[in-house]
C-alpha cells in the first residue's frame, strides 16, 4: 500500500518543522521541549514503519528528557523486546525529523519502506509513556498524529518511568509465549519485582531505612506505589524530593546526575552518619547510592560500585550453586573509575569489556556473557542473563532434606533460589533504578552488609567531570571507545602530554549526545590533581577549539609548549 501523501500533508500542517537541526543521539532526540513538536510527530511515523518491519509487534515511545532540566524533553523508541531502537534506524529518525516539507517527508518514508522491504499493509502497534514534564502531554498528541497519519494503532499508557515502558513493551510482545516476560500492566511490574525481592530476603533481617531522592520526578510516585507491594519488615523506604506538582523542581539540585557530577548530597536531606540514601534521575532509569561516613563526609556509591557488588555476588552464587560454565563479565565505559576496573580484573578476576558511552552499546556487549553486568558510572545499568544461564539456574537440582545434604545443601539451595529470583528481579530490558535499588538491597541484606562495608571493596581514584560549551561540538570526534579524539587535529596529542604529568592521570574528551557541550573527564592521584588536570583540559578545549560564552575562571591556560601560564 503506498503512503497516503494527502494524510501526511494534513497531519504535517499541524506540526510544522522549525528552523532547527535535529539529531537522534545517545538517548534519542533530546532538546528544549518547545522545538520538539514536529520531531515527535515524525517519530510517530517512524514507529509505525518499525512496527510493520517487526510484523506488527509493539514499538514503545518514551517521552522524557531524563536528568535534563524541566524545560527540556525528548523521545526514544523501544524495540519489541525492550531494547533501544536499532542503531541502523537512528539515521532514518534524523532524516525524517529534518524534512522541511510534507513532500520531502513522504519521499523519505517511501525510501525507508523500499530499503527495508516493509509491507505497509500490515498492522502497526505503538505504545507511549511519558515522565512528569508538563510538555509531555502535547508531545503525546504529536506522536499520536504521526502514528495515525500512517494508519497505526497507538495506546497511551500515561505517566510512567522509562524502564516501565520497556517492561510493558516486552510483556505485550511476549504475551502467551514460552518467553512471556510478565503481566503487561503497571501492577504486573510491581508484583514481579516485589515478589522476586521477597523471595531473596525472606527470613533475613532487614536494614535501616533507605532514604530515596526521587529528583521530584516520576520515580518518586512510582516508588511509593512499589513500596506498597513490599512487606515493611523486608524493606523500609522513605521517599524524599517527591514534589512532582511543581514542574520547575524536576532534577533541580536533586537526582542521580546532580549527586554524581557534583559529588555531593541533594537538597532536602539532613545527612547524618549512618543514614543510607540513594538518588534516582528524572525518569528513574539511573540510581546512585550515598551515605555519610563516621566523620560525616559524603560518600558516593555509583554505578561502578553497583556493578562490582552485583558481579561479585552473582559469581559467588554461581559457584556456591555449583553451576558450571557460566561466564560472568562486566561492561564499562571510559567514565568508569580506574580503580573499579582494576578491582574487577585483578581482584575478582572477571573480564571487563569497554564500549563507547550510551547504554545501547553496553547492553549489546553484555549479551556476549552468560551473566553480563553493565553499568555506566552515572548509575544507569542492569545485569543480563543469557538463555543458557536462565536454563541452568532453573534446571539446577535444589537439594531437599532427604538428600543427606542437610549441611552442604542449605547454602546451595539458597544460592539456586536466589539466582532464579534475580533473573526476575533484575530488569532484562534496560537499566531500571527501581529494580537496581531492590537488587542492591537484596544483596546487602543477603550479605548483611552496610554501605560502609560495601564501599570498602576498593577506593575510587579522585575524578572530575566537566563540560565546555563550544561553537560546534561535532568538530570533536571520539574514537577507541571514547578514550581518544581523532579530531580536532592535534588536540589529542596535547591532552596526552598533560595527562603524562599526573600520577594515575587519565583524561578524555568527547562531544555529549544529549547536551550541546563537550564533556571532559579527568582522574588523578588526588582530588586537587584531578581538578587541576580537568581544568587544564577544559582550558585547552575552550581556548583553542571554539569555547563560547564567558570563560570560567577555574579553567587553566597552557602555552604552546604545554606549560601552565
Ligand atoms: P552524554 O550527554 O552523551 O554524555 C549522558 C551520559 C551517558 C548516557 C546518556 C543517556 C555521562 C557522562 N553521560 O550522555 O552516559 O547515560 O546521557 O542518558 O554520564
Ligand atoms: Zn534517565
Amino acid at each position: 500500500m503506498p503512503i497516503d501523501v494527502r494524510l501526511i500533508k494534513e497531519a504535517f500542517a499541524k506540526h510544522p518543522k522549525l528552523d532547527v537541526k535535529y539529531t537522534y543521539g545517545t538517548a534519542g532526540f533530546r532538546t528544549k521541549a518547545n522545538v520538539l513538536d514536529s520531531v515527535i510527530f515524525t517519530v510517530g511515523l517512524l514507529a509505525v514503519l518499525r512496527s510493520q518491519k517487526h510484523d506488527g509487534k509493539y514499538i514503545g515511545a518514551m517521552i522524557t528528557a531524563s536528568h535534563n532540566p524541566a524545560e527540556d524533553n525528548g523521545v526514544k523508541l523501544v524495540e519489541p523486546r525492550g531494547e533501544m531502537l536499532a542503531q541502523s534506524w537512528e539515521g532514518y529518525a534524523t532524516e525524517l525529523a529534518n524534512a522541511a516539507t510534507a513532500e520531502e517527508l513522504a519521499r523519505i518514508l517511501e525510501d525507508v519502506v523500499a530499503k527495508e522491504g516493509i509491507d505497509t499493509s500490515k498492522n502497526a502497534n505503538v505504545i507511549v509513556g511519558r515522565d512528569t514534564r508538563p510538555s509531555g502531554e502535547a508531545l503525546v498528541v504529536a506522536l499520536t498524529d504521526g502514528v495515525k497519519a500512517l494508519g497505526g494503532n497507538i495506546e497511551d499508557y500515561g505517566l510512567m518511568t522509562t524502564p516501565q515502558l520497556h517492561y510493558l513493551n516486552r510483556c505485550l510482545n511476549t504475551r502467551g509465549q514460552p518467553d512471556a516476560y510478565g503481566e503487561p500492566s503497571e501492577e504486573g511490574y510491581y508484583k514481579k519485582l516485589s515478589d522476586a525481592f521477597t523471595r531473596i530476603v525472606i527470613g533475613k533481617s532487614n536494614q535501616s531505612i533507605l532514604y530515596i531522592d526521587g529528583a521530584n520526578g516520576i520515580g518518586a510516585p512510582t516508588l511509593q506505589k512499589l513500596a506498597k507491594y513490599i512487606p515493611k519488615e523486608s524493606l523500609s523506604l522513605e521517599v524524599v524530593n517527591d514534589n512532582v506538582g511543581d514542574p520547575k523542581k524536576l532534577n533541580l539540585q536533586a537526582g542521580a546526575d546532580y549527586v554524581k557530577v557534583g559529588q555531593k548530597k541533594p537538597e532536602g536531606f539532613d545527612l547524618k552518619p549512618g543514614m543510607r540514601c540513594a538518588s534516582l534521575d528524572g525518569d528513574a532509569d539511573r540510581i546512585v547510592f550515598w551515605y555519610a561516613d563516621k566523620s560525616g563526609t559524603f560518600k558516593l556509591l555509583d554505578g561502578d560500585k553497583i556493578a562490582t557488588l552485583a558481579a561479585e555476588f552473582i559469581m559467588r552464587l554461581v559457584r556456591s550453586a555449583e553451576i558450571p560454565d557460566i561466564r560472568v563479565g562486566v561492561v564499562q565505559t571510559a567514565y568508569a573509575n580506574g580503580a573499579s576496573t582494576a578491582y574487577v580484573k585483578n581482584t575478582l578476576n572477571i573480564p571487563v569489556t569497554f564500549t563507547p558511552t550510551g547504554v545501547k552499546h553496553l547492553h549489546h556487549a553484555a549479551e556476549e556473557f552468560d551473566v553480563g553486568v553493565y553499568f555506566e558510572a552515572n548509575g544507569h545499568g542492569t545485569v543480563l542473563f543469557s538463555d543458557k544461564a536462565i536454563k541452568a539456574f532453573h534446571s539446577a537440582k535444589i537439594p531437599t532434606p532427604g538428600m543427606d545434604l542437610a549441611l552442604k545443601g542449605a547454602p546451595e539451595k539458597k544460592a539456586i533460589e536466589t539466582l532464579r529470583a534475580l533473573t526476575d528481579l533484575i530488569n532484562q530490558t534496560v537499566g531500571d533504578a527501581l529494580s537496581d535499588m531492590l537488587m542492591v538491597e537484596a544483596i546487602l541484606v543477603s550479605e548483611n552488609q552496610s554501605f560502609e562495608e560495601w564501599d570498602k571493596a576498593y577506593t575510587d581514584l579522585p575524578s572530575r567531570l566537566e563540560k565546555v560549551k563550544v561553537s560546534n561540538r561535532h568538530d570533536f570526534v571520539a574514537i577507541k571507545a571514547d578514550t581518544e579524539l581523532s579530531k580536532p587535529d592535534g588536540l589529542q596529542a596535547k591532552i596526552s602530554q598533560q595527562v603524562a604529568k599526573f600520577k594515575h592521570g587519565r583524561s578524555f574528551v568527547r562531544p555529549s549526545g544529549t547536551e550541546d557541550v563537550v564533556r571532559i573527564y579527568a582522574e588523578a592521584d588526588t582530588q586537587e590533581n584531578a581538578d587541576l588536570l580537568a581544568n587544564i583540559i577544559c582550558g585547552l578545549v575552550y581556548d583553542y577549539h571554539g569555547g563560547v560564552g564567558e570563560r570560567p575562571a577555574a579553567f587553566r591556560k597552557v602555552n604552546a609548549e604545554g606549560n601552565l601560564v
